[in-house]
């Protein structure tokens, strides 16, 4: 699809629990347009930019308002465009609320320090300033959470920002940019451009104008972003995982096999800190396996567990879990589209055993509700197999061993360590990021954020008598 000069091209939206429903349309913007919201966030930048940071939190804060008071409109749209359960929906836009209001707070904080000069007539000190008009690119897995966490340290610090949505979360991010809007924001501070990836990331990376751009979603396009991004380009690209859970004998098992089924099938699968293989001390394989499988049994699919986002996906899926099948690996659990549903997109949740290091189920990511299953020997074994991967986001650990949870802090490479936690989740005060093939760029949230969204101004004051 192209965006073509003038004429805007239109694009269905089809819900993909019912594909026969269609939720909503969409107008893509021409090429034309988005090079005119480039323009105008920079003309814009020159009076965001001096705006008091604590005026730019207020509306931040008043946009948290909104949010809460929209939620039913956004969690609704969300689950109808892109099939998460409303109930996922209602906790991610409450996680949206709470990171407003984070980086709210961040206008009233410290934006640079004082240091000791060598010469006493000098004041020495320095202060963030913001790059100008950064370009975020969303997901459609967290249409509103994801969007926030990259809109709103960049908002604060005093950039201006061009947002492209996924055309899965299209009519989210409509809404989303029209609560700005109501908060106090201009279009030009924060614009919303909405086309397919291809066209609008290929303009995104080449604009000269633009001095950033912070990415989320699949390796194929981060690398992508990383050939064509323009010299000198500041990025943070934020790609995919393949996050191991260890359960080793001593832990509280109910726990973990409840952590590890929630790691891997919440969202239906489709985060990029899903917990996609687990490795089991041999002691416990059994009982846990069971655990596990009990664990599943309590999805409801429609209810508990929504569809996958889209057709493409739903073919991947189960594209994958036929060749785990072909492969060798034994289905316990699941392995099909859901019975009884429908022309929706549900894949059941499904659990493999049996499964060898070099099967793609162990190796590669699936973006759905999948769990690879493997039996060690120990936490050794475990710990050799879970790092030995491309990938570096998220991993967990199950144990009550306080000396091996230490050790697998150390030794894990990945850049989020859970201990008796699932892989997935984020709190807006720590920051975000994965290690190897899962990252690129400074973490997101945070105080890490600020160093992606500002530079550093060094200030040297002189008062000779
Ligand atoms: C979470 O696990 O709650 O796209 C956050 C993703 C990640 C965010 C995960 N960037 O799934």
């Amino acid at each position: 699809m192209t965006a073509t000069a003038g004429k805007r091209e239109i694009y269905e939206v089809y819900n993909p629990a019912n594909p026969l429903e269609l939720v909503g349309k969409i107008e893509f913007n021409t090429a034309e347009e988005v090079i005119e919201a480039i323009i105008s966030a920079e003309a814009a930048f020159h009076t965001w930019k001096n705006y008091s940071p604590v005026a730019r939190g207020e509306i931040l804060q008043k946009t948290a308002e909104l949010v809460g008071k929209n939620s039913k409109l956004l969690a609704e749209t969300a689950s109808r465009e892109m099939g998460k359960t409303v109930a996922e929906m209602e906790g991610e836009i409450k996680r949206g609320a709470s990171i407003l209001r984070y980086f709210a707070q961040e206008g009233m904080r410290a934006e640079g320090e004082v240091l000791p000069s060598a010469s006493e007539t000098n004041m020495l000190y320095t202060k963030r300033v913001p790059l100008g008009v950064v370009a975020a690119i969303t997901p459609w897995n967290f249409p509103v959470a994801i969007p926030l966490w990259k809109i709103a340290p960049a908002l604060v610090y005093g950039n201006t920002v061009v947002w492209k949505p996924s055309i899965q979360a299209a009519l989210t991010g409509e809404i989303l940019g029209d609560i700005f809007l109501q908060a106090g924001l201009t279009r030009a501070v924060l614009s919303v451009v909405q086309g397919p990836g291809s066209v609008l990331g290929r303009i995104l990376t080449e604009a000269p104008r633009i001095k950033a751009i912070t990415f989320t979603g699949s390796n194929a396009v981060g690398e992508n972003i990383l050939k064509s991004a323009r010299q000198g380009m500041r990025l943070q690209l934020e790609l995919g995982g393949k996050n191991a859970a260890v359960i080793l004998a001593d832990a509280y098992l109910n726990l973990a096999a409840r952590l590890t089924i929630e790691g891997a099938m919440k969202q239906t699968g489709q985060r990029c800190t899903a917990t996609s293989r687990v490795y089991i001390e041999e002691a416990v394989y059994d009982e846990v396996l069971e655990r596990l499988i009990a664990e599943a049994e309590k999805i409801e699919l429609g209810v508990t567990m929504g569809p996958v986002a889209s057709r493409n996906r739903y073919e991947e899926i189960l594209a994958a879990i036929n060749l785990a099948k072909k492969e060798g690996a034994t289905l316990v659990y699941g392995g099909g589209p859901a019975q009884d549903m429908g022309s929706g997109y549900f894949i059941e949740p499904t659990i493999f055993t049996d499964v060898t290091h070099d099967m793609a189920i162990a190796r590669e990511e699936i973006f759905g509700p999948v769990l690879a299953v493997i039996k060690v020997k120990d936490y050794e074994e475990a710990l050799k197999l879970v790092n030995d991967t491309e990938y570096g986001l998220s991993a967990s650990l199950f144990t009550n061993n306080l000396r091996l949870a230490f050790d697998f802090s150390e030794r894990c490479e990945a850049g989020l360590i859970n201990i008796n936690n699932e892989t997935g989740g984020a709190e807006p005060q720590a920051p975000f990021g994965g290690m190897k093939k899962s990252s690129f760029g400074p973490r997101e949230q945070g105080q890490a954020a600020k160093e992606f969204f500002t530079t550093v101004k060094t200030i040297t004051i002189g008062t000779p008598d």
